[in-house]
């Protein structure tokens, strides 16, 4: 079965790029594939240090995929921090990625903005961690928004430049295994990861800029459907999205050069999980005052149980606390094993 680990961080409240871009494409991957699932809250402190209740946010983002449908007795879901391997195998990585991939990376600029000499040097080093996160598990797939799509192919990088740099040690320890990447028989202790983006909304976009993405920074709440907002936000923030006053096309073609309504029939498309085309096939030719009405019923009815699921978790802390504790113990059982054959391939005396 192939291995799938993703991450959440635990900063602010899930929106909904979040929702459509991970933790839905989570659940549908639970049925066939062995799943790992983590609440990142190393990374949380990358760009911003201090937060008021961490805790708090790291259990919202567990009861989130629970209340989604993930099943953590099947499955392991746990928060980062419980398992030292991830900033064990971290450090090893910041010594094997170069600095000028990490300043490559489009997040790093956008985050750290102009007063790069002031950012954090975890903010330079968040890919590094992340490829950690993945790989520690020796995880080959990875479903994410498309934000994240530069990240994997650095975390691809690393394992490549680890698996050449350590090549004979990998072969005496006989821990590797034999691959191609391309054309090249590589001889790999990481395996190189698969990102998963496909869908039919990759990367939600604002409700106020169909050209920026969805995000919990933007200061305007009418900019992203949280996961936490009832009916009545829901179906404000919708109506008050932005379109432009034409009819929808019938064909996806026709959403091209649209950001707004290319949007919203993604939305629609994963909500209903279904293709942009059939979404079309149905509303073609209808104006966003017949479309809306119909995104804000369908996307009511698919968040509300979720987020009245999630407030009920959440009055439970000792068990969502439980579920954690458990699934640290369990991914830290995997990571152990792989950071003690990284140990031997690298030569420290343990
Ligand atoms: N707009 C989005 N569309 C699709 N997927 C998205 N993701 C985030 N935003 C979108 C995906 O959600 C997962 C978790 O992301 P994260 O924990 O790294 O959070 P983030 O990307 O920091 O969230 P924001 O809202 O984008 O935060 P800020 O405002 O700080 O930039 C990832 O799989 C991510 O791709």
């Amino acid at each position: 079965k192939p291995l799938v680990f993703s991450g959440v961080q635990p900063t602010g409240n899930l929106h909904l790029g979040n929702y459509l871009g991970a933790i839905r494409k989570f659940v549908a991957l639970q049925e066939s594939n062995d799943c790992i699932y983590c609440v990142v809250d190393l990374h949380s402190i990358t760009a911003q240090l201090v937060h008021e209740d961490l805790i708090g946010q790291i259990r919202s983002i567990a009861a989130a995929f629970i209340a989604s449908g993930i099943d953590p007795e099947k499955h392991i879901v746990f928060n980062q921090s419980a398992v030292p391997q991830h900033a064990e195998l971290a450090w090893v990585f910041n010594c094997v990625a170069r600095i000028g991939w990490m300043n490559r990376m489009t997040q790093f600029k956008d985050k750290a903005g102009k007063d790069r000499e002031n950012a954090s040097l975890g903010l330079l080093a968040y890919p590094s961690l992340m490829a950690a996160d993945i790989l520690v598990y020796r995880a080959t797939h990875v479903p994410v928004g498309d934000d994240q799509k530069q990240h994997l192919e650095l975390a691809r990088d690393i394992a490549m430049k680890f698996n050449l740099d350590f090549k004979e040690k990998i072969r005496a320890t006989g821990t590797g295994v034999d691959i191609v990447v391309g054309e090249e028989p590589v001889h790999a202790y990481f395996p190189m990861v698969e990102p998963m983006i496909e869908g039919p909304a990759p990367r939600v976009m604002s409700l106020r800029d169909g050209t920026k993405k969805m995000s919990k920074s933007d200061p305007s709440d009418l900019s992203r459907i949280n996961l936490m907002d009832d009916a009545e936000a829901i179906s404000k923030k919708i109506r008050k999205a932005k379109t432009d006053p034409d009819a929808l096309p019938s064909e996806a073609e026709g959403l091209k050069g649209r950001p707004e309504a290319d949007n919203l029939v993604g939305i629609y498309a994963a909500l209903a999980d279904t293709s942009k085309a059939n979404v079309l096939a149905q509303f073609g030719g209808q104006q966003f005052s017949a479309f809306k009405p119909a995104l804000i019923d369908l996307a009511v009815s698919v968040l509300s149980p979720v987020t009245t699921e999630m407030r009920r978790l959440m009055d439970d802390t000792a068990h969502i606390d439980a579920i954690l504790r458990k699934g640290g113990e369990r991914a830290r059982a995997r990571a152990e094993k792989t950071m003690a054959e990284v140990a031997d391939i690298i030569g420290f005396l343990r």
